[in-house]
């Protein structure tokens, strides 16, 4: 159920920064004037702000920044992803809190936000630097019909869902995939994803995809550590970013693409990744666990298995690693 204030809110975020007449609000809802005039009170209370056009009515100028279920909501279209939001200020690690979560049980779609995280982190325990409200740092409790061997390509969906949802909501922002599970834009880093599984032996119990997107910062806001390879999509697209609305496309593309995938497997999505994708036909190097090779990245597999053609014409799979274009 959606309350009377998320109704009037609905309608004027859809009049899409055309003015919305108060009265035909209230007529239309069934409500008085004066009702609607005070979930306007509140709503400016929450941060939002309009502009009033006498004989006209309200126009929205800015969104809160924040993160909040109520403002996810508005924008979600999903049957599952994002249904259960569990949404914390100041959090370690939402993959921390999403393996308790999952081994809980909680169901297929549940999402875990913070506004900050103290202890984000990447692939090998590498830090993920997380700032108070300006990112969207994100897990998604995932429970496919998948074995534990298939699910290692599950990163790739997630790649191509995101990158969907950025190109969808900013025309001129083209995030690049560099695999496995990097977005680039401009050759500088805006996303990692860093997906943990909870599998019996053939089994994948919940997939564990954490989501670090950089939206609002400035360049100063970088540590000097990552300053020279990071970027947000405030700095490429050169507005604010609505976060809320961004997670919700997110999960739609999510949900989407996850379905396919269990139903044809990688296969279905590797078009769209290799469009996506700067990483085929590139010079690389690759860094395993054990070994470093160098050649060129000559394919992907319809398993996700990246292929190298190594100089002397030997092709390599690797299966994870970190990639130097
Ligand atoms: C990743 O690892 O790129 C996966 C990042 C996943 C973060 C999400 S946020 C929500 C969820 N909760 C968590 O605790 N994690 C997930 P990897 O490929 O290993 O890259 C890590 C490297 O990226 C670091 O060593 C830095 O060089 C760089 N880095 C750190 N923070 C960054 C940032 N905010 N933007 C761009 N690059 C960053």
């Amino acid at each position: 159920t959606i309350s009377m204030k998320d109704e009037i809110l609905k309608r004027i975020l859809a009049a899409d920064g055309e003015a919305v007449s108060g009265q035909e609000l209230a007529d239309s809802l069934g409500v008085s004037r004066t009702a609607v005039w005070k979930h306007m009170q509140t709503l400016q209370e929450e941060g939002y702000t309009f502009d009033t056009i006498k004989k006209k009515g309200y126009v929205l100028t800015g969104v809160p920044n924040s993160l909040s279920p109520t403002q996810i909501k508005l924008f979600l279209k999903t049957e599952h992803f994002g249904r259960l939001i569990h949404y914390y200020d100041v959090v370690d690690s939402t993959q921390t809190i999403a393996h308790k979560l999952a081994q809980e049980g909680a169901p297929h779609g549940t999402i875990i936000i913070g506004e900050e995280q103290t202890a984000g982190r990447g692939r090998m325990a590498r830090p993920w630097e997380s700032a108070h409200g300006t990112g969207i740092w994100m897990t998604v409790i995932v429970r496919p019909d998948v074995t534990p061997q298939q699910a290692s390509s599950y990163t790739l969906v997630v790649a191509v869902a995101v990158t969907m949802a950025i190109k969808t909501l900013y025309k001129d922002v083209e995030p690049a995939i560099k695999w496995p599970n990097d977005l680039l834009i401009n050759g500088k880093k805006c996303t990692g994803i860093l997906t943990e599984m909870q599998a019996e032996a053939d089994l994948v119990q919940a997939l564990l995809v954490g989501i670090g997107i950089n939206a609002n910062q400035a360049a100063a806001d970088f540590s000097p550590d990552i300053a020279d390879i990071a970027t947000s999509l405030r700095l490429e697209a050169g507005e604010e970013i609505n976060r809320a609305a961004l997670v919700a496309s997110i999960l739609h593309y999510l949900e989407q693409f996850t379905e396919l995938y269990v139903k044809e497997g990688f296969a279905s999505l590797k078009t769209l990744w290799q469009q996506m994708s700067c990483t085929i036909g590139q010079r690389i190097e690759v860094t395993t666990i054990r070994e470093r090779f160098e050649g060129v990245a000559s394919g992907i597999t319809d398993d996700g298995v990246l292929q190298l053609t190594q100089d002397d014409g030997t092709v390599r799979t690797i299966y994870a690693g970190d990639i130097k274009i």
